[in-house]
C-alpha cells in the first residue's frame, strides 16, 4: 500500500464509481457544480482553486476565476460547507502589495491555492505587460499580501510544491508567450523566499504525436502536486491542436520527490477529456483544465476541480494509489 502526505479529509466531496464503469476517474453526477452566472457580474466561473478551510463555519475555502460581463478576468474568493455548494463574493479580490507597481492590476486567472505552514499562498496567471505569475498569501482569505512577480513575462500555470524541497520553495511553471501559446514545456523553479527563483529545471515537453497525441502541442501543470511513496503525483494538462482548435484534456505524471524534475511515469492515456455537453461547449469549446484537488490519505480519494470549456467549473473522482499505479502501467516515460 502506497503511503499519502495530507491532512485527513473525510469531509471531502465525494461519489462512487459507477457500477459497470472502468474509468480510472469519473465525473460528480452534479456536474457542473458552478454555474457561470452564479454572480450577478459574471460571465463565466472556471479553473479556479480550492482547499481545505475549517474556519469560520466553513470547511473549504477557494480563489474562483470569475470572467466578468466586461470579459475581463478576475479573481473572487468563496467558500463551501461541502466542497460543491459554493458561495462566491460579488467583489473581486483586493490584494495588498508589497510595491505599488506590482499593484496595478491588469488582470489575474486560472488561480491555484497551496498551503504551506500557516498561510495559503495563491499564485495566479497576472498581468504585467503580458501574462507572468503572481504570487499573494493570506492566512484569512480576506487580506491578501501580493509580492513581486515570481518570473519575468511570459509565463502561465505557476504551481507551487506544498512543502520546501531541499530547504526552498518549489514552483512548476511554463514560460510562454503573450497570445495563445502554440508551445510549452514544464519547469521547475526554487525560491529561498518566495520573491527569488532560479536553479530552473527542465521537467517535460509535449509527447510525441504518434505516441500521446492529447499532450502533443503544449502542457501545463494543474492542481498542487500530491506527495506519496511513489513520487510526487501531478496533474497536468495537455493541448491538441485539430481542425476545429485547441483541446485540452488532463493527465497525471509521477515526479522524484527530492529532484521532481525527474519525471519517474507519465499517463500515456487522458484521465478526463472533453465529452460532456458542458466541456463540448462554452466560451471555449472542449475545454477540461484542472487547477485544484482535495485529497484524503486515509482512503486515498482524490477530487479534482477542473474548468469546463471555458465557462463552468466541473468535478472529477478517483482514487490515488490506482492513479498512481495506472501512471506506471501506461507511461510513456
Ligand atoms: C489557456 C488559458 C486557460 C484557458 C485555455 C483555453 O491559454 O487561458 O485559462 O482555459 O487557454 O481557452
Amino acid at each position: 500500500m502506497i503511503q499519502i502526505t495530507g491532512q485527513p479529509l473525510p469531509q471531502m466531496p465525494w461519489q462512487d464509481r459507477q457500477p459497470g464503469s472502468n474509468e480510472v476517474m469519473w465525473r460528480c453526477t452534479l456536474n457542473p457544480i458552478i454555474p457561470r452566472n452564479l454572480l450577478s457580474t459574471s460571465n463565466s466561473i472556471f479553473n479556479s482553486a480550492v482547499v481545505p478551510f475549517g474556519r469560520d463555519g466553513w470547511e473549504f475555502a477557494g480563489v474562483f476565476r470569475c470572467d466578468d460581463t466586461n470579459r475581463r478576468m478576475r479573481l473572487h474568493t468563496g467558500f463551501s460547507h461541502d466542497g460543491i455548494n459554493w458561495r462566491i463574493s460579488e467583489a473581486d479580490v483586493d490584494f495588498v502589495a508589497s510595491n505599488p507597481e506590482i499593484g496595478q492590476w491588469e488582470y489575474g486567472y486560472d488561480p491555484r491555492v497551496t498551503r504551506i505552514d500557516d498561510r495559503y499562498w495563491v499564485t495566479w496567471c497576472n498581468g504585467y505587460h503580458g501574462p507572468t505569475i503572481g504570487v499573494a498569501w493570506t492566512t484569512d482569505f480576506k487580506v491578501f499580501h501580493q509580492l513581486e512577480n515570481a518570473f519575468l513575462p511570459y509565463n502561465r500555470n505557476g504551481v507551487l510544491f506544498p512543502r520546501k524541497i531541499n530547504g526552498r520553495y518549489a514552483m512548476l511553471s511554463r514560460p510562454s508567450d503573450t497570445g495563445h501559446t502554440a508551445f510549452g514545456d514544464i519547469f521547475y523553479s526554487e525560491s529561498p523566499d518566495m520573491e527569488f527563483w532560479g536553479h530552473h529545471r527542465h521537467v517535460m515537453s509535449p509527447a510525441a504525436f504518434e505516441t500521446s497525441a492529447w499532450q502533443c502541442m503544449k502542457i501545463g501543470a494543474g492542481p498542487v502536486p500530491i506527495e506519496t511513496s511513489e513520487g510526487w503525483l501531478l496533474i497536468y494538462h495537455g493541448v491538441l491542436r485539430s481542425c476545429n482548435g485547441y483541446v485540452y484534456a488532463f493527465g497525471s505524471a509521477l515526479l522524484d520527490l527530492d529532484e521532481p524534475w525527474r519525471v519517474i511515469a507519465r499517463s500515456g492515456p487522458y484521465l478526463i477529456s472533453p465529452r460532456e455537453i458542458y466541456e463540448l461547449t462554452g466560451d471555449v469549446p472542449n475545454v477540461t483544465f484542472p487547477c485544484a484537488a482535495l485529497h484524503d490519505p486515509e482512503t486515498g480519494r482524490l477530487a479534482v476541480y477542473y474548468g469546463c470549456a471555458d465557462t463552468v467549473t466541473g468535478l472529477a473522482f478517483g482514487y490515488i494509489p490506482e492513479i498512481v499505479a495506472w501512471t506506471k502501467a501506461n507511461s510513456i516515460v
